[in-house]
């Protein structure tokens, strides 16, 4: 009875994970991350960011207040506007809230992390290591994939 009980448990501790590497998914507490993925900075370039859909399926609002990189001096939450013609970045001061059954876009052209003072090259091809901080889920560390994107986000400064 009591194997049965575990082996149970082990299938639903086992599930969340087989079905995370499908849909390449990231949950975490009532957060999801979707679609998460840094741009290949150019060679010289010292600057770059990374894109995600975030959803929160719990029953409260939360915050993104912060990401940390290893591979740049700074990383910040950004957003872009049109101000008088000319897009233009800025931090997203308190954080950006994720209100309960609702998604977070960041993308091209809109909100996204920001990193800055690279001490080295996010490349095409390789992945690397996010940690996301939340205002009332904690710390959440992710590895995503580099890619080359073309427009949309000023990449050279
Ligand atoms: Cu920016």
């Amino acid at each position: 009875m009591m194997i049965k009980k575990l082996f149970a448990l082990f299938l639903m501790l086992l599930w969340p994970s087989l079905s995370m590497a499908q849909t390449e998914t990231i949950t975490h507490g009532s957060l999801a991350i979707d679609r998460a993925v840094m741009r290949a900075a150019l060679p010289g370039s010292k600057v770059t960011a990374a894109y995600m859909t975030i959803t929160n399926n719990g029953a409260e609002a939360d915050r993104l207040i912060g990401v940390e990189f290893s591979g740049a001096k700074k990383s910040e939450i950004h957003s872009m506007e049109m101000d008088g013609g000319v897009m233009k970045m800025r931090p997203v001061t308190g954080g950006l809230e994720i209100k309960p059954g609702e998604s977070v876009t960041l993308e091209q052209g809109g909100l996204h992390l920001m990193f800055m003072g690279l001490t080295e090259r996010p490349a095409d091809g390789e992945t690397r290591t996010l940690t996301l901080i939340f205002q009332k889920s904690g710390s959440l560390t992710i590895t995503l994939p580099v890619k080359m994107m073309m427009g949309g986000h000023k990449t050279s400064s």
